[in-house]
């Protein structure tokens, strides 16, 4: 008896009493805010919204985005579109094997059959593609029977003039960012869509265009249609959060498209934003359904605000069968410009000229590396200086 009520008021008996109150309180409250926090989860849209800093009316009441807490990092400063073509361009010229080979051959003076056929061969490798390699052909004869083409200087003139005129400086590069006025009268930004198959650059391409925009003091909002993976939206999360720029997106894997899509052109309006951009799944051209879904992305988005850009992402490097996948997609949104991407160590700079010609649709932009600001307008001039540097 006396044993037992001594160990009744052991301090380490009563320490394990307190204890296991307090543990049992803990587990109460724990289930306690748990159900609470539930309770008030958004129910409708599956749509995530991650704000820019001070966007907090994005979010329901007293809720707290995922990533919204967690950036405290100051934003990036992305490098101003006039500097980069010039730092950029290094990396063009390095694979601007196609105008050094040409110069060489046409330097020989008095050409033969052979020294042709070699100029042909540099010119469909580097993926001109048939008929404007046949046109340059024509014209270089031409030029060489009138011409001193032992004179390098005179030769690189008549080659940069005909590059250029196969590159067209005359279309309009210029990325469409005007604003417009939805049915109601309310105010709505710039739409662009961005397509093309698997892996070709479209979520770097989306998030490099995003800075590039934030450099030229837009305010951008991003959408992220790509519901296949969900790596895919945290992927572009992270470039949107780099520049304080918020990314519309589904936490349901496999979502429709194009509801997230049509929310982020609906967030976009609310926010005010001055351009929303909005990144896909890559598909291959022959998987029609996959096709006809990248249709009801664009004319669901279109319901809210005309879709001012369709670009088709476009790898450099796998040449001609890039083109039969163009014009699939071509057929399927309707395309306003190509962004070519990868063309940083790749020989095969012609595709600028052979996709223009079969779409009929500028290239707009160039991917000329994987560093955040390395993507560049299009400089017709200066893409033929750096091919014949
Ligand atoms: N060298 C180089 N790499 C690039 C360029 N653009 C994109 N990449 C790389 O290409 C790879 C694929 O890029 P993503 O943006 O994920 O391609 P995606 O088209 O979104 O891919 P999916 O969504 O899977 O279809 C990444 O490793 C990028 O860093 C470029 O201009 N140059
Ligand atoms: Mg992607």
């Amino acid at each position: 008896m006396d044993s037992a009520a001594a160990s009744t008021f052991d301090p380490l008996y009563i320490l394990w009493i307190v204890l296991g109150v307090l543990a049992i309180v803990g587990i109460v409250a724990l289930v306690y805010f748990a159900t609470h926090r539930s309770s008030r989860e958004p129910r409708s849209p599956i749509i995530d919204a991650v704000p820019a800093r001070g966007d907090e009316e994005l979010l329901p009441d007293g809720d707290q985005a995922p990533q919204a807490d967690a950036p405290t990092t100051t934003l990036e400063r992305p490098e101003a579109l006039d500097s980069r073509w010039m730092r950029l361009r290094a990396r063009l010229a390095s694979s601007g094997a196609i105008g050094n080979a040409l110069l060489s051959v046409l330097s020989r003076g008095s050409l033969t059959e052979e020294d042709w056929e070699e100029i042909e061969e540099t010119l469909l490798m580097a993926d001109l593609g048939l008929g404007p390699t046949t046109e340059l052909m024509d014209t270089l004869r031409r030029e060489a029977k009138v011409l001193d083409t032992s004179d390098p200087a005179a030769v690189r003139a008549i080659l940069r003039r005909e590059l250029l005129a196969l590159v067209d400086p005359g279309m309009d590069r210029t990325l469409d960012t005007t604003p417009g006025v939805t049915d109601d009268g309310t105010a709505h930004p710039a739409t662009v869509l961005v397509v093309g198959v698997n892996g070709t650059g479209k979520t770097t391409t989306v998030g490099k265009l995003a800075r590039a925009l934030v450099a030229d003091d837009k305010t951008v909002l991003l959408g992220a249609a790509d519901t296949f993976r969900a790596a895919a939206a945290e992927q572009l999360t992270t470039w949107g959060e780099r520049v304080g720029v918020p990314v519309v997106r589904s936490d349901v894997e496999g979502a429709d498209p194009a509801s997230v899509a049509f929310e982020a052109v609906s967030q976009g309006v609310a926010q005010g934003v001055d351009v929303v951009l909005v990144d896909t799944a890559g598909r291959l051209q022959n998987k029609t359904g996959l096709m006809d879904e990248l249709g009801k992305v664009a004319r669901v988005m279109g319901r809210t605000a005309p879709v001012r850009e369709v670009l088709l992402v476009l790898d450099a490097t796998t040449g001609q069968n890039g083109m039969r996948q163009a014009q699939v997609f071509a057929d399927a949104v309707g395309l306003t410009g190509i962004v070519l991407t990868k063309l940083d160590g790749s020989a095969k700079g012609g595709i600028v000229v052979a996709v223009q010609r079969e779409l009929g649709v500028p290239v707009k932009f160039v991917g000329l590396g994987e560093g955040p600001d390395d993507l560049a307008p299009f400089d017709a001039e200066g893409f033929v200086d750096a091919l014949i540097a």
